[in-house]
């Protein structure tokens, strides 16, 4: 589909909105992604709507703008604040900065594993960060996975902390992503996940980092073939309802919300693990090399992360019980 027509779709889209979506007889929610259909969040978003359709008995269904139809993620975060847009599908990188409890599950070298992560966001620390959301404007309703992610490199392969001296890497737009660069000895330039692959390419930057499934849908793998498993965060996806189309909402509405998008994790992480594989064997298949990094001086670098962020003792509080989940 080519700009203009995607921009005509979401001018119809916003004029259906307005009449339809926020009223009385709310119908179709509108939800944003930046990823392709077959991601695994657009997906989960999509299958989110199905149920609640069904539980709402035909009154509610969810739209998915996928490709950033509605734009980058900052911008649409700042349109669900606005109630412009229902929902956002976003990392929590770009919530670092809005709501500080973000900054937690997004720190370098947090959780021990998987199974480790999502018991912290299954649990009662999860609901507490998808809570802190909620004077800014957001209601957070669910977790996604988003793997872990590692920098992959254009030119040479980084095998020690020695080897990211220096490298230009894109980050995602937060200051705790740019800090957490900065302490491997990169430089850190911010910038919107649609514009990467032509950053790579021109030599803009040197590096980004990413999980595999993003890796490989965003076709980054094309022009730095170098995928270094450092590992360094398991910053997760967050699901996003805006807090001035939820309270036009009645309670039993909200409820039937919540759950259809609890319900949608398990969907999520059945096909998230899939894709992983999926990806890591395509973009293999695609050239790309994976190399394995000694993590350790990795994570000892990060103590200038945590002691800038985490200055507040309730964020340090949090670290500790995650620490503590077995
Ligand atoms: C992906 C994530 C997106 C976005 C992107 C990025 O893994 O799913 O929400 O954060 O990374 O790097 O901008």
């Amino acid at each position: 589909m080519n700009a203009r027509s995607n921009l005509l779709k979401t001018l119809v889209a916003t004029a259906a909105a307005s009449l339809f979506a926020f009223g009385a007889h709310a119908t179709e929610f509108r939800s944003s992604d930046i990823h392709p259909d077959d991601y695994p969040t657009v997906q989960a978003v999509r299958h989110m709507g199905e149920i609640l359709n069904k539980s709402s008995n035909g009154k509610h269904s969810i739209k998915v703008f996928s490709k950033s139809a509605l734009g980058n993620e900052k911008d649409t975060i700042e349109q669900t604040k606005l109630g412009a847009i229902a929902m956002a599908r976003v990392n929590v990188a770009p919530m670092n900065n809005i709501c500080a409890a973000t900054m937690v599950p997004t720190m370098p070298f947090l959780f021990r594993s998987t199974d480790h992560m999502r018991k912290v966001l299954d649990g009662a620390i999860g609901e507490e960060i998808l809570k802190d959301c909620e004077a800014q404007g957001f209601i957070g309703l669910a977790f996604y996975d988003s793997g872990a992610r590692s920098i992959y490199t254009v030119k040479k392969p980084i095998k020690t902390l020695a080897d990211a001296k220096g490298l230009k890497v894109r980050v995602q737009q937060s200051d705790l992503w740019v800090s957490l660069l900065e302490a491997m000895g990169a430089n850190a330039t911010p910038m919107p996940y649609g514009e990467v692959y032509t950053a790579l390419k021109t030599g803009l930057v040197d590096a980004a980092e990413n999980n595999y499934p993003s890796y490989e849908s965003s076709r980054h793998f094309e022009v730095a073939k170098y995928y270094n498993k450092t590992e360094h965060s398991m910053a997760p996806e967050i699901l996003l309802f805006s807090k001035k189309v939820w309270d036009t909402l009645s309670a039993d509405e909200q409820k039937q919300i919540r759950a259809a998008a609890k319900e949608s994790v398990t969907y999520m992480r059945k096909l998230w693990d899939e894709r992983e594989a999926k990806s890591l064997a395509i973009v293999k298949a695609g050239g790309a090399e994976i190399v394995d990094v000694d993590k350790a001086p990795f994570q000892a670098a990060m103590k200038p992360v945590y002691d800038k962020f985490l200055k507040d003792p309730k964020l340090q509080d949090m670290v500790k019980r995650i620490n503590a989940v077995k």
